[in-house]
């Protein structure tokens, strides 16, 4: 055997990956995704960010619309709630806001967020909600099969647009960032490692946080956001950009057609709970200023 070569014995590396805790959020259900689909990654990311965060497992809320996306809180072991397509972030404030201990995971894919459950973004982010909202943007609705999403690139061919996709993508990062989320990040479910330090770090923040994932539909994109595609298309965000810019953070939103990976913008400021507290102490301390 060459001697620089170190060999990797199956049991070992097993024995490795239950030493750290986190398969303790895994659920029993196996994820029902198409093998290959980048989702996998998304599972095994939020578990290890969890685990490291030191978050039970009864104190977590994973909080999903519809798609092969939100089928997430299944295969997670905390709370979770399969909600309306489109109304994953409704629901979610709720959660938060009838108790502020749970840390609450908002989970959906570029269709339910950003088309049918478009208008609800702005108005989490702008309040500051203190939540975690994933998206995982394949470009397509996977779990209808195949159709153009709000992302889809322009020249795309799917079974809606047969002659190819003609409008043009929204930008949700600069969305994002023109809504005033307070933490706005970028991963790839082809660089899990860089993927569950992003997570941690979203949750981590105390606010309303925004981590888009790109992410490969294998089943019903062969041509477009393909791994071989957006493994030569990612990069990361240059060293000296300051996340506390909102314009430099623009800025690199906007520099390139698939945007760079990392942390894009993070500011501290009040979040709902806090005022929604403040609001009702200042209720109990004098009465409402007459019209
Ligand atoms: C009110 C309503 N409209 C339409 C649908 C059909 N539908 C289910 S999932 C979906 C889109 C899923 O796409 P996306 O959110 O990108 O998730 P993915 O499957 O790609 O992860 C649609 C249109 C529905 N379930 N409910
Ligand atoms: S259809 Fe696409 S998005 Fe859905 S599980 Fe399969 S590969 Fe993943
Ligand atoms: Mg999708």
């Amino acid at each position: 055997m060459n001697e620089h070569v170190k060999p990797v014995y199956l049991e070992e590396k097993l024995d490795e990956i239950r030493a750290d805790g986190h398969l303790a959020y895994r659920s029993k259900s196996l994820p029902t995704w198409c093998p290959g689909c980048g989702y996998f990654a998304m599972q095994e990311g939020l578990t290890i960010a969890l685990n490291r965060l030191g978050i039970r497992n009864e104190d977590a809320v994973v909080v999903s619309g519809i798609g092969c996306s939100s089928r997430f809180p299944f295969f997670v072991n905390t709370y979770g709630f399969h909600t309306l397509h489109g109304r994953t972030l409704p629901v979610a404030t709720g959660v938060k806001t009838a108790n502020d201990a749970l840390t609450v995971v908002a989970i959906g894919g570029d269709g339910d967020g950003f088309a049918i459950g478009g208008g609800h973004i702005p108005h989490a982010a702008r309040r500051n909600v203190d939540m975690t909202y994933m998206v995982f943007d394949n470009g397509i609705y996977g779990l209808t099969k195949g159709q153009t999403s709000p992302t889809t690139a322009v020249g795309f061919r799917s079974k809606t647009t047969p002659y190819a996709n003609e409008d043009q993508p929204l930008h949700p990062l600069m969305m994002l960032l023109a809504y005033r989320a307070s933490w706005v990040g970028q991963a790839y479910a082809g660089r899990p490692h860089h993927l569950a330090d992003m997570m941690e770090q979203a949750i981590a923040h105390r606010g309303f946080s925004y981590l888009h994932i790109l992410s490969p539909c294998v089943t019903f994109d062969k041509t477009d956001r393909t791994y071989a595609n957006l493994n030569m298309q990612v990069q990361d965000l240059p060293d000296d950009h300051d996340p506390t810019d909102l314009m430099a953070a623009m800025a690199q939103a906007a520099a390139h057609e698939i945007p760079a990976l990392g942390l894009f913008y993070r500011e501290e400021r009040p979040t709902l709970t806090d005022v929604m507290n403040d609001t009702a102490e200042r209720a109990r301390n004098a009465p409402a200023p007459a019209e």
